[in-house]
């Protein structure tokens, strides 16, 4: 017994002489406003030892993560990046500092107090562990690093490694920081968070363009058509849920609720004159995507479009009776479609802008021996924060749409609707749009509106007036 005290004696004597080879001086850890969830530690290490130590990490019970992180001038934005380890030559010293190397503490277990002794435990590559005390002090704004002082909780599991984090923490909390509702493609999150975003789409289309120009019913009826639509509604609830796998990968689901009607005029013959509205909603088709991270600004979206949306809907006709809607009344596509999306966005201090590429290809043809065509979209936009929860923006569309390939067997020849060759156009629309991000909360919300202000159709063809889209999303903490 007596030899196995000796025995633990000796070891922690020993222990304490290794460590002592390596001394801690100055221990602070920086004082943060309330409800910010990162900090900074500082400290000098000695190494008087005759051997090379390396810092590999750091642990505390109060705070749920610490990184080694190192701050570098990056032209005139600050960078963060992450390192493994720091080493420390013999005989030597280093200076854990603002704008330099520091530890970042992040989401501390309880709010942290000026004067507060906080605990961490420095872990060296050669198995010593050492306790250190920091004392937790204002420090003066100036010397800090500008990243750690708007630092938004959400940054705490950012990817620290190439944001440039000078302007990323100001920016994570910026009403532009997420693009335009309208535009399509989502944007990398935090790792392992889980989104859920809702968004209301309307449109509102009227009868007819042929390229660029305006026609009336008596043109469509000299093509030989009976019928001509009027207007056209079609509202789109969307749910959107996305998860970060890593800070790099994200997958997400979008199943959209689709409602549309669309009023006829009878041209010629019996009943000539009389209206009628046919409608048809339901599911449309669900999409699957992935969310590659390129870098901190670019993002490549890949979805597959499953066919779940009903591509044979049907409706009463004029005459009361059953019939299959024309194509633009269809939910779905009846197809497995592949959209591949280019999302660039670049953030400076006082406003943004940004731009996607969107391409979908159809590779089969339907059940009923038909396909929408290939389309091709680009959106871009400059947004400007007007407070710290508003923005504004403004942007453009351009979208290319192709024909119909193949012919529904159940088609007819009473309407341009039902006209294959009648769907392809080059449309640019100009939108205005704003952003909310709900103070205090991780929610925010769009609006974005757009009108067409060029438009080359194959027509006849309905043409949108106006279209609107509203959302909402929400972060979920996990
Ligand atoms: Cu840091």
């Amino acid at each position: 017994m007596k030899k196995i005290l000796y025995f633990v004696t000796f070891l922690f004597t020993l222990n304490t002489a290794i460590a002592n080879d390596v001394i801690v001086e100055n221990p602070i850890v920086r004082l943060m406003p309330l409800n910010v969830k990162t900090t900074a530690g500082y400290f000098e290490l000695s190494n008087k030892s005759d051997v090379e130590e390396t810092l590999i990490g750091a642990k505390s019970n109060s705070f749920k993560n610490i990184e080694i992180h190192e701050s570098k001038k990056d032209g005139d934005v600050m960078q963060m990046l992450k390192r493994n380890s720091v080493s420390i030559k013999s005989k030597s010293n280093i200076k854990f500092m603002p704008m330099g190397l520091h530890l970042m503490l992040m989401n501390p277990i309880k709010q942290i107090e000026e004067n507060q002794e906080i605990s961490i435990t420095l872990i060296f590559e050669s198995g010593k562990n050492l306790d250190i005390n920091f004392l937790v002090k204002k420090m003066d704004e100036m010397k800090m690093p500008k990243m750690d002082m708007e630092n938004d909780s959400q940054c705490s599991d950012m990817d620290m490694g190439e944001m440039k984090m000078g302007n990323m923490m100001t920016n994570m909390s910026r009403p532009d920081f997420v693009f335009p509702v309208g535009v399509k493609g989502g944007k990398n999150m935090m790792a392992k968070r889980i989104m859920f975003s809702y968004k209301f789409g309307t449109m509102d289309m009227d009868c007819c363009k042929d390229s660029t120009s305006s026609v009336n019913n008596d043109f469509i009826k000299s093509l030989g058509f009976s019928m001509a639509p009027t207007d056209m509604t079609m509202d789109m609830h969307m749910f959107h849920a996305m998860y970060a796998y890593n800070k790099n990968i994200s997958l997400m689901a979008m199943l959209p609720y689709i409602e549309k009607e669309m009023d006829m005029v009878k041209l010629s013959g019996m009943n000539s004159g009389r209206t009628h509205r046919s409608s048809s909603r339901g599911i449309g088709d669900l999409s699957i995507a992935g969310l590659y991270k390129l870098s901190g600004k670019s993002n490549l979206k890949l979805s597959l479009s499953i066919p779940t949306g009903e591509f044979d809907e049907k409706d009463e006709n004029m005459m009361g009776m059953m019939k299959i809607l024309p194509y633009p009344m269809q939910l779905g596509s009846g197809t497995y479609d592949v959209t591949l999306c280019y999302s660039f966005q670049e953030i400076f201090s006082d406003w943004s802008y940004g731009f996607q590429l969107n391409a979908t290809k159809r590779f089969d043809y339907n059940s009923e021996d038909w396909r929408y065509g290939d389309r091709r979209e680009v959106s871009a936009w400059a947004a400007k924060p007007l407070f710290k929860t508003f923005s504004f923006s403004i942007g453009l569309d351009i979208e290319h749409q192709d024909n119909i390939n193949g012919k529904s067997s159940k088609r007819n020849n009473m309407t341009p609707t039902w006209n294959e060759y009648f769907h392809s156009h080059l449309r640019v629309s100009s939108n205005i749009g704003l952003n909310y991000k709900i103070p205090n909360s991780k929610s925010r919300i769009g609006l974005q509106c757009g009108v067409p202000i060029y438009e080359d159709v194959d027509g006849s063809q309905m043409v949108p007036d106006f279209k609107c889209n509203l959302g909402f999303s929400s972060m979920m903490k996990n």
